[in-house]
C-alpha cells in the first residue's frame, strides 16, 4: 500500500514518525503493548503506506543510522525529517536552549549539531525543532527576555554550523506548541516562531521556517488553516504535521481527517492552490486501546482520509468560492464545502 495524491506538486508520498507507533503509555498508566524496537518500526510505517519516516535522535541515535538506512532501503522508504529530542532526557527538564544553566545550553547545542550531521547522514532535507521543554511553569523562574535571546543565539549557532558544513543542504523547521509538557511554552504559535526567525542573523534566516501541527494550533484555540496561510505568506512553510484534535485539551494526535473534515478539506484546497511541494507528514499516535496487531490503523485511517479529502478538494470549484466571496456569502461558502464533502453526486 502507498498513498499517492493526484496532481500533487513536488514531493510525492506521505510520512509519519517512528514515535507514532508507540507502546501506548500515558501519564496515568504504563504501556499496553510491547514496545517495538525503533528500527523495526520503519518497515511497519512503509507497510502502512508511508513513503517517509521521521525520527528523533533518542530513537535513532547516530550509532544506529547505518542500521536505519539498511531497514529503510529494504522497506523502500526515505527519511523526511530528523529532530533532536530536547525534552525526553531529564537533563533538559527545564529546556535546552533556554535553560538557566549555561552548561546545559552548551549540551543542547552540541546535540543539535550532532543532529544536523545525522539529518544529513539519513538523507533528510529537514530538521525539526519542537519546543517541548522550552518554556516555564512558574513566572520569574526564567527571565523571558533572556530566554528569547538564548533561542536566537542557539538557532544562529546551529544555522551557522549547518551552513558552513553543508551549505543549504538542510533546512530547519520550528514546530510551535502553546503548552504541554510545560505550562507555558516559548514559540507557542506560528506567529512567535516567525517573529523569532525575523530576529535571526540574516546569514542563516533563509534556513529557518516552521512546521505547524494541526493539534498544536487547535490546543491554542487557533485556526490551523490560518497558521498555514500565514506560514505560506511568509514563505516559511518548511514542513507540515497533520493530525486531529478534539478541542482544547491534552495533545491527542488523532488521525488526520477525524474531527474537522470540512476544515481539512479547506486546508487541502489551499495546499493545492499554492502548489505546496513538500512532503505531507502525519503526527498521529496509535491509541492506548488499539491491540498490537492494529497498531498501524492510525496511519492507514489518516492516509485514506488524506487521499479522499484530497480528491474532494480537487473538485472544489474555486470560481464558485470567489463568486460567493464577492457576494459576501460566507455561510454559503461553508455550505458549499459541506456539499462537496457530504453531498450525494
Ligand atoms: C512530540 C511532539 C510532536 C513533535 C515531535 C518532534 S515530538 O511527540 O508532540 O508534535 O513533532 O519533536
Ligand atoms: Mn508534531
Amino acid at each position: 500500500m502507498s498513498f499517492q495524491l493526484t496532481n500533487k506538486a513536488g514531493k510525492q508520498g506521505v510520512g509519519a514518525g517512528v514515535w507514532n507507533l508507540g507502546p501506548g503509555g500515558d501519564p496515568f498508566g504504563g504501556p499496553t503493548r510491547e514496545a517495538i524496537p525503533f528500527i523495526d518500526r520503519i518497515p511497519l510505517l512503509a507497510e502502512a503506506g508511508m513513503s517517509y519516516f521521521e525520527a528523533h535522535d533518542s530513537e535513532i541515535p547516530a550509532a544506529d543510522i547505518d542500521k536505519a538506512l539498511v531497514a529503510a532501503e529494504k522497506a523502500g522508504i526515505k527519511c523526511a525529517m530528523y529532530t533532536p529530542s530536547f525534552f525526553a532526557d531529564p537533563i533538559f527538564k527545564d529546556g535546552a536552549m533556554t535553560s538557566n544553566d549555561a552548561s546545559i545550553r552548551a549540551l543542547g547545542l552540541a546535540n543539535a549539531r550532532q543532529a544536523v550531521d545525522s539529518t544529513v547522514a539519513l538523507g533528510a532535507e529537514t530538521m525539526v525543532f519542537w519546543n517541548g521543554r522550552e518554556g516555564f511553569d512558574f513566572v520569574l523562574a526564567k527571565n523571558g527576555r533572556d530566554s528569547f535571546k538564548r533561542l536566537i543565539e542557539g538557532f544562529n549557532a546551529v544555522g551557522q554550523y549547518s551552513l558552513e558544513k553543508y551549505g543549504n543542504q538542510i533546512r530547519f523547521a520550528i514546530e510551535p506548541k502553546p503548552n504541554e509538557p510545560r505550562a507555558n511554552m516559548y514559540l507557542a504559535n506560528v506567529g512567535e516562531a516567525l517573529y523569532l526567525i525575523s530576529r535571526l542573523d540574516p546569514s542563516v534566516q533563509h534556513l529557518f521556517g516552521v512546521n505547524p501541527e494541526t493539534a498544536h494550533s487547535r490546543i491554542a484555540g487557533l485556526d490551523y488553516l490560518w497558521d498555514i496561510e500565514m506560514s505560506l505568506e511568509a514563505n516559511k512553510l518548511f514542513h507540515i504535521h497533520l493530525n486531529s484534535q478534539d478541542g482544547q485539551r491534552y495533545d491527542q494526535d488523532l488521525p488526520f481527517g477525524y474531527t474537522e473534515p470540512v476544515k481539512d478539506l479547506a486546508l487541502l484546497v489551499v495546499l493545492q492552490d499554492t502548489a505546496w511541494d513538500g512532503i505531507i507528514c502525519f503526527d498521529v499516535k496509535a491509541p492506548r486501546t488499539d491491540d498490537p496487531k492494529n497498531i498501524q490503523d492510525v496511519l492507514t485511517v489518516s492516509g485514506n482520509n488524506l487521499v479522499w479529502l484530497w480528491e474532494r478538494a480537487l473538485r472544489v470549484d474555486r470560481d464558485k468560492i470567489l463568486a460567493l466571496r464577492a457576494e459576501n456569502r460566507s455561510t454559503a461558502i461553508a455550505g458549499y464545502l459541506t456539499q462537496v464533502l457530504y453531498g450525494i453526486d
